[in-house]
């Protein structure tokens, strides 16, 4: 295990730590181009300016993110914590046990029969078992969740990176959003949680598939078998019970078009923090 990379503890041979995949080379560059100015934002509350306000026009949400891209530094990485931060009992919400008969199968047998999928427009599609997962180089990095409702809590999560699992599957020059599909139907509505990042976001260094929580197997309450950890972003943005995960151009063709479960009721789909 290799700490300091990023302030993240990372697994991770050194040199697939350096070496960018062209993919991800792209998304880099659009950090890199906008630079320093970060310092501007140390010691602002950041929950407050942002959580309370959910329902952004979707212009000003255009604005907030050009925004945080031209302040943020290269990286534009989310504080990590010490482990004497981590909050002793990480708050569940949302679907706290999923309800799908299919799901309740996968969790009894223990999630052997459970499969990642990542299809769309990839060359090579994937199905990973957890066992996969684990094989592949982890990260842990000890981050805040900031939820819109407006609680926090930090909390320890170890995963593989998405980037990782992105390069596997060779995203086509269409591919503009990633999409993950969730296990749960919210309810009253009947549908179906589900959430996307860009790829600027998805090959972000924090952007992790998680399957671990303060160093214990993922309890369902918080998403088991793996949940999204996308540390920049809002709370609804990191997905729990992930069931596949699709590559494509435009989200207009999926739920209610809006890239999100609460996107489709209004939260702005940008939920950067
Ligand atoms: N599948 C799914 N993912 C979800 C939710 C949900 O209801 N279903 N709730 C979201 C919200 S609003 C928050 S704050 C976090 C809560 O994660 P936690 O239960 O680990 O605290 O998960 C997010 N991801
Ligand atoms: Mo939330």
């Amino acid at each position: 295990m290799i700490t300091g990379w990023y302030g993240i503890d990372t697994d991770a041979p050194r040199e697939q730590r350096r070496e960018l995949p062209a993919s991800q080379r792209r998304a880099f560059l659009g950090w890199a181009a906008v630079g320093a100015g970060s310092l501007l934002l140390a010691g602002c509350d950041r929950l407050s300016r942002t959580a309370r306000v959910p329902r952004v026009l979707r212009s000003a949400e255009t604005l907030t993110r050009d925004a945080q891209h031209l302040l943020g530094s290269p990286l534009g990485l989310a504080p990590t914590y010490s482990k004497a931060d981590i909050d002793p009992v990480f708050r569940a919400n949302g679907t706290t046990d999923p309800a799908d008969p299919g799901y309740q199968a996968l969790a009894r047998a223990g999630f052997r029969d459970w499969r990642l999928r990542i299809h769309g427009l990839v060359e090579h599609p994937l199905a990973l078992t957890l066992a996969d997962l684990r094989r592949l180089p982890s990260q842990t990095q000890i981050t805040r969740h900031d939820c819109v409702e407006g609680w926090s809590c930090i909390g320890q999560w170890t995963g593989v990176r998405l980037q990782v699992l992105l390069d596997r599957v060779s995203p086509t020059h269409r591919a503009r959003y990633v999409v993950f599909h969730c296990a749960d139907t919210m309810a009253g509505s009947g549908d179906r949680y589900y959430e996307s990042l860009d790829l600027r976001e998805a090959y972000h260094p924090q952007t992790l598939l998680a399957y671990a929580l303060n160093g214990h197997t993922l309890p369902v309450a918080h998403g088991a078998p793996v949940r999204l950890r996308a540390e920049r972003m809002l709370g609804y943005k990191m997905a729990k019970y992930v069931m596949r995960i699709e590559l494509v151009e435009s989200l207009a063709g999926i739920a209610g078009g809006h890239g999100g479960y609460w996107e489709d009721r209004g939260y702005a789909w940008y939920a950067g923090i």
